[in-house]
């Protein structure tokens, strides 16, 4: 079997590599993982397949709502990478294009179960743990309890110490408000980001800033996904990453075909090529920890172990639900955002 899926693939790509494309050919490519990875990507793709690339980099939730903005008259045609709630609520919205891809054998069963979730609109790319990391030298100079757990991040020594997104720009900071929810219920759920909301310094627009922060030494405690945090260890500074004690959420990182894409062979070409092992094992060049959805691709010894924290059976059907999702965001901007600090 594993010989035909490399037959598969050995064929796909000699299709794709065939030679350079027409100077003309281009592909407009959104993106919303990190920056230096976009980059990457775009990159990658465009010496593989000889396809001008026109990046932009934005956040899961800004590209998404880019992306509805534009639906009459679509610039886009590819987004890869950010959270899968939003490229859920897009092909609920009718956002984005089905489309099969003959890559489908060579990925993990949790890549194929968003594809199948969502008519095909969509597909896993990687994975990654939701936690936070602060700042291990900043913590002990403050004099600092370390801490293990969500609930700690509520303890009043905190105040002005703990950095989050928006969940309303963000991926990330959506999938903390969605996974708060379904640890705790709602009610509690949204007690504990009122009273969280007491210690945060500021709701920035990105997911990672919060960490970067950290790093620099201008915020204590970031609230981000760990594959993040361990990008910040691995680059020297003194941060340590946790795994919440309760339990945290997580992701399927994902990509999508934007409807009425102007240039959708190509598009459909990008997303053979970055389910391929190859595309994905570029993310060890810019310490990308996330667990890539291609069985074959390499997985950083760095990366969060997936099987060692204790995940929430995240429910995406309900919250990559276009109601669900504009429900919560529109009770976090009125009942927490709004209470004064
Ligand atoms: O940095 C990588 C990553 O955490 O960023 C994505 C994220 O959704 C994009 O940032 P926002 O939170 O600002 O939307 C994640 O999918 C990815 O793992």
């Amino acid at each position: 079997m594993k010989h035909t899926f490399t037959m598969i693939s050995a064929g796909l790509f000699a299709a794709l590599m065939a030679g350079p494309a027409m100077a003309a050919e281009k592909l407009t490519y959104y993106c919303s993982a990190q920056e230096d990875w976009c980059q990457l990507m775009a990159n990658g793709f465009q010496d593989a397949s000889g396809i001008d690339v026109n990046m932009t980099r934005k956040s899961s939730g800004e590209t998404f709502a880019q992306i509805k903005a534009e639906a009459s008259n679509p610039k886009g045609d590819v987004w890869w990478g950010g959270t899968g709630d939003p490229h859920l609520q897009a092909a609920e919205e009718g956002l984005t294009e089905p489309y099969v891809s003959p890559m489908r054998e060579e990925l993990q069963d949790w890549s194929i179960s968003q594809a199948t979730s969502a008519g095909d609109k969509t597909i896993g790319i990687y994975s990654g743990a939701l936690g936070y990391g602060y700042n291990s030298e900043l913590l002990a100079k403050n004099n600092l309890p370390v801490p293990a757990c969500w609930k700690d991040l509520l303890k009043p020594e905190y105040k002005g110490h703990v950095q989050m997104a928006n969940p309303n720009s963000s991926g990330t900071a959506y999938t903390t408000l969605a996974t708060i929810v379904q640890l705790f219920g709602e009610e509690e759920g949204f007690e504990f980001m009122k009273g969280l909301h007491k210690n945060i310094n500021q709701y920035t627009k990105s997911g990672s800033a919060p960490i970067k922060a950290a790093a620099r030494g201008e915020s204590i405690i970031g609230i981000v996904f760990m594959h993040d945090a361990v990008a910040q260890a691995v680059a020297g500074f003194p941060i340590k990453v946790v795994a919440p004690c309760e339990g945290t959420g997580y992701e399927i990182g994902s990509m999508s075909i934007i409807k009425g894409a102007r240039n959708m062979e190509n598009a459909k070409k990008f997303y053979d090529w970055a389910l391929s092992k190859e595309a994905q094992a570029l993310a060890l060049q810019v310490n990308a920890f996330q667990v890539p959805s291609n069985k074959m691709a390499p997985t950083s010894d760095k990366a969060p172990d997936l099987a060692s924290i204790k995940l929430i059976d995240y429910d995406f059907g309900k919250y990559g639900s276009s109601d669900e999702r504009k429900r919560l965001l529109k009770k976090w901007d009125e009942e927490v955002s709004t209470l004064p600090q």
